[in-house]
């Protein structure tokens, strides 16, 4: 009979390289650790914490007839996003139904939540202000816990709180976020095994690590996801588990908090990567977190259809399905990467076939940040008096303001350069101008920049009635100095065809609708793949914000859901279409002026710059002469 193999003999799989890789933040390391936190029916506790209702109460938020969030009490009655308030009602006769915040014409710039709202659609606007500011006081909350974890790698004493994150954590909507736990972990699992820290010296990194000084984790109220087939939870655990046990206790203690400060619940995922963290959070809702340990990826993955994963729920989802005749993650394991290349581009295939193999490495990007902002109304009546727009365009530049204010505008962080004006009649126009970069941004500016735009509009033809109308302020510059903005909102030269070149990519991180306002699951060929996964050549990570919720675009008509564009195939609600045809006609518009300012520049010698002469427009479709830029010059473009 053979002798039993001493533990000690034992190696790890894993090297001192890929614990460096830990530290590091590598998005490579197999001991890498992602966690994503989303909070449980987040607009409906919000209300319940504003209005101090029990958690066992049902509660719905209503946005005019249609209900937006649902509360974990509510959810057993059947009541769901689909149904609407007399649905609801009948579902639950208790249900607590609270309307969202809102601004009234004629009431200024502030917004307040008032009894009688869901009646007035024609003179309200919905406000997220409050949703936002929790947000904000939620996401502080989360930096502060994940602070206490970032001791300094010497501290052997109290553990304090420091101004930097190790960590990188990405806002991805306004109630998920992404963590990337791996450095937090790697100071935790040196403090905890300094056996490990001897070897990280060494010259040969690519040598095993020694195996953990464990037999057994405690995981506490974690749910785990069942191992794959071949692995059993007798097998003597890896530090592949012990860092995700630690990356739980830290994502415990972050949820925690959130709750004994805040008093908000929250579910989190954590995995290896982001698609599988993500796809974690959702798996035991509400509050509570589910680990994926790496030896259970195969068998969590294979439950799912591929739609249901990140990035394959629109188009290209369709088109695989259609090729190869399933949904089902388990069947598209059995075709190879040539089958695969055959019907679908070779970065797509190779994306495609690590994906459904848990294999992801898009980055957690903590810069990503808001490249427009836009408010809007649509009008049912419309509006036909010039009085009634200037005050909705004070609404307007109020809650625009209210929101580059969150953004760093009063510090000078961030400032946009463009605002431009849309309105609708029985055509679309649009106007833009750029922001004087002499002056502080304020919302008394804005509002005389609407009201200008707005005449121009007028002038350039028939303007009543108005159906339509949104302000936004777009092509945000970063850490600027007040006179620097309005020079370079117009670039010469070299300068102009660099930015040509980096301004897309970067564009294409999430913004408040410069891309379709819902998804970019739609746009999916091999190049945006590669960008989304942070692999453009620039080295811009364009791995950024999940798209917006619809309801973050503040998007106004309610009703049911289900209409697809003809144009990109997206699938919104109905109340999200003025907003996407808006989003399409100001893209078209950008692409029909940078079509004609390119016809231009060949044809025409240079002409006086407009600089510095704000406002300035651009015109629409309806005629109207456009401002020029100068020969060697070009605008920023319009995503
Ligand atoms: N939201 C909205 N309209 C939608 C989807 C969402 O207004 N079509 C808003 C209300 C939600 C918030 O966004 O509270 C967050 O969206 P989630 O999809 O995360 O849903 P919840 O947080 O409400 O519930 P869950 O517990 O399932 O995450
Ligand atoms: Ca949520």
């Amino acid at each position: 009979m053979s002798e039993p193999q001493p533990d000690t003999l034992r190696n790890s799989r894993f090297t001192y390289r890929q614990l460096q890789g830990l530290r590091h933040g590598s998005t490579a390391t197999p001991l890498r650790v992602i966690a994503h936190i989303d909070l449980d029916a987040f607009y409906a506790q919000c209300e319940m914490v504003r209005l101090g209702t029990p958690r066992e109460k049902p509660l719905a938020v209503r946005q005019w007839d249609s209900l937006i969030a649902i509360n974990y009490a509510a959810r057993p009655f059947g009541i769901n996003r689909l149904i609407n308030v007399a649905e609801a009602r009948k579902l639950c006769p208790d249900l607590i139904l609270q309307h969202v915040a809102t601004f009234r014409e004629g009431e200024g710039g502030r917004w307040a939540y008032r009894d009688d709202s869901f009646r007035n659609i024609s003179t309200d606007k919905v406000s997220l202000d409050p949703y936002r500011a929790q947000s904000r006081k939620i996401l502080q909350t989360m930096k502060e816990a994940l602070a206490i974890w970032d001791a300094n790698d010497d501290d052997h004493g109290p553990k304090r709180p420091k101004q930097e994150l190790a960590a990188g954590l990405e806002k991805a909507s306004i109630d998920e976020v992404f963590i990337d736990l791996s450095p937090l972990i790697y100071k935790a699992l040196l403090r905890r095994y300094p056996e490990l820290q001897s070897g990280t010296q060494d010259e040969n990194r690519d040598g095993e690590l020694p195996i953990p000084p464990t037999t057994a984790l405690q995981w506490n109220t974690d749910c785990l996801v069942d191992l794959d087939e071949h692995e059993t939870e007798e097998d003597d655990p890896d530090w592949d588990d012990v860092v995700m046990l630690i990356g739980s206790e830290i994502v415990r203690s972050v949820r925690d908090a959130v709750w004994e400060k805040l008093s908000y619940t929250c579910s989190a995922g954590l995995g290896r990567n982001k698609m599988i963290a993500k796809l974690g959070s959702s798996c035991n809702k509400p509050n509570l977190q589910t680990v994926v340990r790496n030896r259970a990826v195969q068998k969590f993955l294979a439950g799912y259809k591929f739609t249901q994963i990140r990035m394959l729920g629109g188009k290209l989802g369709d088109q695989i399905t259609a090729s190869f005749a399933t949904e089902k993650v388990s069947e598209l394991l059995n075709v190879s990467l040539e089958q695969l290349r055959t019907k679908l581009d070779d970065h797509t295939a190779t994306w495609l076939y690590g994906i459904i193999r848990g294999d992801d490495r898009s980055e957690v990007n903590p810069r990503t940040q808001i490249k427009s902002m836009l408010s809007a109304k649509s009008f049912r009546p419309s509006i036909s008096s010039l009085d009634q727009a200037d005050k909705w365009l004070r609404i307007f530049a109020a809650d625009i303001y209210g929101r580059l204010v969150e953004d760093g505008v009063l510090e000078n962080r961030r400032r946009p350069r463009v605002i431009t004006l849309h309105h609708r009649t029985v055509q679309s126009r649009s106007r833009q101008t750029p922001i004087p970069g002499s002056n502080a941004i304020d919302e008394e500016l804005l509002y005389d920049l609407a009201k200008t735009l707005l005449r121009q509009v007028m002038a350039d033809g028939q303007a009543w009635p108005c159906s339509n109308l949104s302000l936004s302020v777009s092509s945000f510059e970063e850490g600027v100095s007040n006179n620097k903005a309005i020079e370079s909102f117009l670039v010469r030269g070299d300068k102009a065809k660099a930015l040509s070149h980096v301004a897309r990519p970067r564009d294409t991180e999430n913004s408040f609708n410069e891309q379709p306002p819902a998804d970019k699951k739609r746009r999916l060929d091999g190049g945006q793949i590669r960008q989304f996964f942070g692999h453009s050549p620039e080295g811009t990570v364009a791995e950024g914000q999940e798209s917006p919720k619809p309801h973050e675009t503040d998007s106004e008509e309610a009703g049911n859901p289900r209409f697809t564009c003809p144009r990109c195939s997206k699938s919104m609600f109905e109340h999200e279409k003025e907003e996407h045809d808006d989003w399409h006609f100001a893209k078209d518009l950008a692409n029909q002026e940078r079509e004609e300012s390119r016809a231009s520049q060949s044809l025409q010698a240079a002409k006086p710059s407009a600089r510095g002469t704000a406002p300035r427009g651009r015109g629409g479709r309806g005629g109207g002469s456009r401002g020029k830029p100068e020969k060697g010059q070009m605008r920023l473009a319009f995503q």
